[in-house]
């Protein structure tokens, strides 16, 4: 690289390409027009919508996510504005300027196939993330723990939707889990991505002082994000990095500073979404963390993605 050329973050996906790698995690900043627009406006490479069912949703009762030194505790519940309004702002968005994601999260395999014909018809470019992994509505296991399950989804999902999409899965803890996983999803060819991770499934936020929960649903139980969460998102990128070579990944998990962008571009990821950064510093992060992504580059000597991405040295 010439010395004083600023790295270029430019990438694609899918074939598509975007301005640089980072966009929302689903569930941040996205579940209202006027979120979505802010990160339109922002710098971020690509945006995603909130998960969505059939129908609109209050979510659990509040108080519902907490932010913590290391991290994020959240049982949302799925709050969202049901998927026809997703449709509408996906039917208005500019795809000249950057990707649109829609994440998918419908109660059951029938309202997934509802949703998903919806999109189909639509005949949008936008991406479908299935979303396989919530962990916090009650009495409603997450498919992606449930491999029967999982595959019966994607059997469906793929036939109906024909397109190119992708799955959102929960952090896997075990190598007969990544293989698993793994041989399912190979087995469906027009799943073209997969994103990893969804936040670490009720883990339980203690405080001393009040001797209490810190959120109300689930007695407390609720999905972490944030630095708790980064190497197990790093372990899952690159496992199914290495286990699904002819899939795109995206990263997501405990994404803080541009170091962390690195590592999980290094990891596998050709996309890196932020969550719970995101949710506490605002849309303005893109610009900080491309800074930061694009200082430790040419600290390195790299001028392009493609020279680090999936990289990773082991001993
Ligand atoms: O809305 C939520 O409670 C939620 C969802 Br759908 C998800 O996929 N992941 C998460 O941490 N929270």
């Amino acid at each position: 690289m010439p010395p004083n050329a600023s790295p270029d973050l430019a990438t694609s996906f899918l074939e598509q390409p975007l301005d640089n790698p980072l966009m929302n995690a689903a569930g941040v900043w996205c579940t209202l027009a006027a979120q979505l627009d802010a990160l339109v406006e922002s710098s971020a490479g690509a945006l995603v919508t909130k998960s969505c069912t059939l129908s609109r949703r209050d979510g659990n009762a509040e108080p519902r996510y907490r932010a913590l030194p290391l991290g994020s505790i959240n049982s949302m519940g799925l709050p969202n504005e049901g998927y026809a309004y997703y449709l509408d702002y996906a039917a208005c968005h500019d795809y000249e300027r950057k990707p649109l994601f829609v994440s998918v999260s419908g109660l059951s395999l029938d309202d997934n196939l509802t949703i998903v014909a919806a999109l189909r018809e639509a005949v949008l470019p936008a991406f479908l993330e299935l979303n396989l992994s919530c962990p916090n509505v009650e009495g409603k296991p997450q498919p992606g723990y449930d491999f029967e399950a999982m595959d019966q989804f994607l059997a469906e999902v793929a036939t109906a939707y024909r397109r190119p999409f992708g799955v959102k899965l929960p952090p896997y803890f075990d190598f007969v889990h990544f293989d698993t996983a793994a041989e399912i999803l190979n087995r469906y060819d027009n799943l073209a991505f997969i994103t990893c991770i969804n936040s670490i499934g009720n883990g339980l936020v203690i405080d001393t002082d009040s001797e209490s929960t810190v959120i109300r649903p689930k007695d407390g139980f609720g999905g972490l994000g944030g630095d708790y969460v980064l190497p197990t998102a790093l372990a899952n990128v690159n496992a199914f990095y290495r286990r699904c070579p002819g899939k795109t990944i995206i990263g997501c998990g405990g994404v803080q500073t541009g170091a962390h962008v690195f590592q999980h571009l290094l990891a596998g990821a050709t996309l890196v979404q932020v969550g719970t950064a995101l949710h506490e510093e605002g849309p303005s992060i893109f610009d900080r963390l491309q800074h930061e992504l694009r200082e430790l580059m040419a600290k390195k000597g790299y001028s392009r993605i493609e020279e680090f991405r999936g990289r990773l040295k082991t001993l």
